[in-house]
Parts: structure tokens; sequence; C-alpha cells
């Protein structure tokens, strides 16, 4: 089963409270304030697991929380601070919040780890607020919340090419001729359901992914076929392949309608640069006058002609299109922290957050205490 798209809800813990204690000990009747701070909740965060290939993991669980910091205690004792959640996607995996779809993060780096939450911040205990004028403070603050979420996780495959195509023209052909990848090959429409991807070496040490994905056909834009979605799957590939059967009954028609339904899913894709490249030369050749169309190139996946022709104008166009790459940003938006995402509203003055625990507020509390029944 392949799954590129799933809604998960995330949740970063609550910090632990400040703990109030006065000391008494056995020669020192009143030791002063003792309490000792909560720890931080823990965060939500995110790594690329190269070991991923979908988003499978995501179908039966669909809930991460990260553990709440623990509250300080007497004797100065910190509260422990809360483990974090470490959740792996593969990479390619774009993270976007579920109620307004703004992109949050984009995870292609092996290994890249990215803060989505931030655990809420440890309460601070009645010894913070001592001083020569407040010598045994009565109170400490509470810990802050942690935050829920509900975002959605997109896989956009990560490939250099990609191939386009009507059903039966020879994607899946192709790729399996280029590389090892052993995708389902039949002559019947939509043989390839879920993308596939292959390595092609084109040089010495040098290597591009090259993604298949289902055919399309026209009105794909409208759901015919199988629809148009998985182009998103080619959407961050740097050169595509249209891939036209030259012996079908209109390749320029088809190449038109690919053309179409591309741009319809997205105009930006549509400029991609791309190849033309004709299969099954093996079985029609026609004359470029006769066919009255552009190509670059006249291939035969099945029976491997020109194919390293192929192979090499793809490196070439990879080598130029690096050449001239800026670097890509690692982070989208600005890291995301509980205090970033509440309301004004939300925010109360800390007299009204305070419970009978914490009935003097400090003098020097932060007034981003926030309403704990925030949290469900
Ligand atoms: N004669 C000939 N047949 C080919 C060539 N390439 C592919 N085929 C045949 O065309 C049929 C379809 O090939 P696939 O690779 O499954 O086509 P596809 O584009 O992946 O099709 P979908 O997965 O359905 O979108 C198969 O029977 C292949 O054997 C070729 O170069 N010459
Ligand atoms: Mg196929």
């Amino acid at each position: 089963m392949f799954i590129d798209q799933v809604r998960i809800a995330v949740r970063s813990g609550n910090g632990g409270d400040g703990c109030v204690s006065l000391f008494h000990g056995k020669y020192q009747p009143k030791g002063g304030p003792d309490g000792g701070d909560g720890g931080r909740g823990g965060d939500v965060v995110f790594e690329v697991d190269t070991g991923r290939m979908n988003l499978l993991d995501f179908k039966w669980s669909r809930s991460f929380e990260a553990e709440d910091g623990r509250p300080g205690a007497s004797s100065l004792r910190k509260g422990r601070r809360g483990s974090d959640v470490l959740i792996r996607v593969p990479p390619g995996t774009q993270i976007r919040r579920a109620d307004n779809g703004e992109l949050l993060l984009d995870l292609v780096e092996p290994g890249q780890r990215e803060v989505l939450l931030n655990g809420g911040h440890g309460g601070k205990g009645n010894a913070r607020f001592k001083s020569p004028t407040q010598q045994t403070p009565r109170y400490a603050t509470p810990g802050g919340a942690g935050w829920d979420l509900e975002i959605d996780l997109e896989l956009k495959i990560l490939a250099d090419v990609g191939l386009v195509g009507f059903p039966n023209a020879g994607k899946s052909t192709l790729l399996a001729a280029l590389s090892a990848a052993r995708p389902k090959i039949a002559d019947y429409p939509f043989t390839t359901i879920v993308p596939n991807v292959g390595i092609v070496p084109y040089a010495e040490f040098k290597s591009f992914a090259m993604a298949d994905i289902p055919g399309l056909i026209e009105g794909a834009h409208e759901g015919r076929g199988l629809g148009h979605q998985f182009l998103r799957h080619v959407e961050r590939c740097r050169v595509l392949v249209y891939l036209v059967d030259v012996s079908a009954d209109d390749p320029v028609h088809q190449l038109d309608v690919l053309r179409f339904e591309l741009a319809r899913y997205s105009p930006e894709l549509a400029k991609r640069p791309a190849l033309i490249v004709l299969n099954k030369s093996d079985v029609t050749i026609p004359s470029k006058r006769k066919l009255k169309m552009d190509y670059d190139l006249l291939v035969s996946a099945a029976t491997g002609n020109h194919l390293k022709l192929l192979v090499r104008r793809i490196g070439e166009m990879l080598e130029e299109l690096r050449a001239r790459e800026l670097p890509r940003p690692r982070r989208l938006s600005s890291l995301i922290r509980p205090d970033v995402l509440v309301d004004e509203e939300e925010l109360i003055h800390p007299d009204e957050a305070m419970d009978e625990r914490w009935a003097t507020p400090p003098p020097d509390v932060d007034d981003s205490v926030r309403r704990r029944s925030k949290r469900r």
C-alpha cells in the first residue's frame, strides 16, 4: 500500500509548574524558600528517515504527544524535562497546517531534524522570587501550556527526472530499462497505480533519480482515469520527460493533452525544462516530417535503442540546471512556538491565571501565562 497524504494531530508537552516550598530545618526553622522550577514540556520533532518510502505508518497512528514536564519540588529540585516526540517521515514530506494550509516544514535532506512545536516552558519555583524585600515568597509560576495542532503530511517524492505520459506509453518499461527498479509492466492501461523511483547512473559516480508515475489521460484534471493528483510526485523534478508512444493513433494530440493536463495541475510545472521523447521506435519508425511534431529523441525502451543517448541528454540537462540552482531554504516558516500561534485574546493577565497556590502574583511574572483550559 502506498500512502502519500495523511492528517495527524500533534501535541507538545505542558511545562511543569514551579513549586512553592519553605525550608524548615532542625536548627533552621525559617530556612527560606526552596521551591524548584518545573521542567520544560517535550517538543514535537520531525526527522527525515531515508528508510521510509511513504506515509503508510501514519495509517494506524495519527496522534503524537510529547511528554509534559514534571513539576518542581522542595529542596530546589527541578522537575524533569518532558521527552520529545520524534516523528520519522520519508524524504520529500511537506507539513502544512490543517486549518489554513500554510506550509510549515519541507523535509528533504536525509537526517534533517526540525522542531515543529516547542513544549511549554517550566514554571518558576518560589526560590526564584526571593529578594531582600520579599524573603518568603509564597508564590511560584505555572508551567506554560504546550500546543495542539492538526497537520497534513504530504509526500512529494524527491526525484530529478519525472516521466509523464499516457497509459501504455512505456514509462515503466523505460524506468526498468534504465535502473534497477522493477515496476509492473503490462499492455493494459493504468498498470502503474503508485509512483516508482529508480536510480539511473549517467556518468562515473553520478546518477539521477527517475520517477515513473501513473498515466495521464484527457480530462485527468476532472478526475478521469486516476486523476492528476499524483503529479505531485513530479512537482519537485528538475526535468520532465514527456514520453509519447509513437505508434499511438495521434501522438501529436497526446503530447498536447499531456501539456494541457500539466498546466491545469500547475502552470509552473508545465514550464519545467523537459524533453519530448517518442518511444517504441521498434514498432514504427516514422520520419520526422511525417510525424509533424517536434521531439528531442526517438527511442525504444523495449530494445534499448537510443537509451544511452537519452540518459546522456538528461545528465547534461541536470548538470546545467544544478550549476544555475540556488541553494534551497531549509526552513519555510519561522519555528513555531506556542507563543507564535496563540491569539492575543487568549493571553490573559496573570491575575486571572493564578489559582489559590499562586494567590499573590509575583512581581515579575511574565504576562504570557496562558489559560490552561486550552488543553483538552
Ligand atoms: N514494442 C514496444 N513495446 C513497448 C516499448 N515500451 C513499452 N512497450 C510495451 O508497452 C506496454 C506498456 O508498457 P508500460 O511500461 O507498462 O507502460 P506505462 O507507460 O508504464 O503504462 P501505465 O503504467 O499503464 O501508465 C507493455 O506491453 C510494454 O511491453 C517499446 O519500446 N517497444
Ligand atoms: Mg507503468
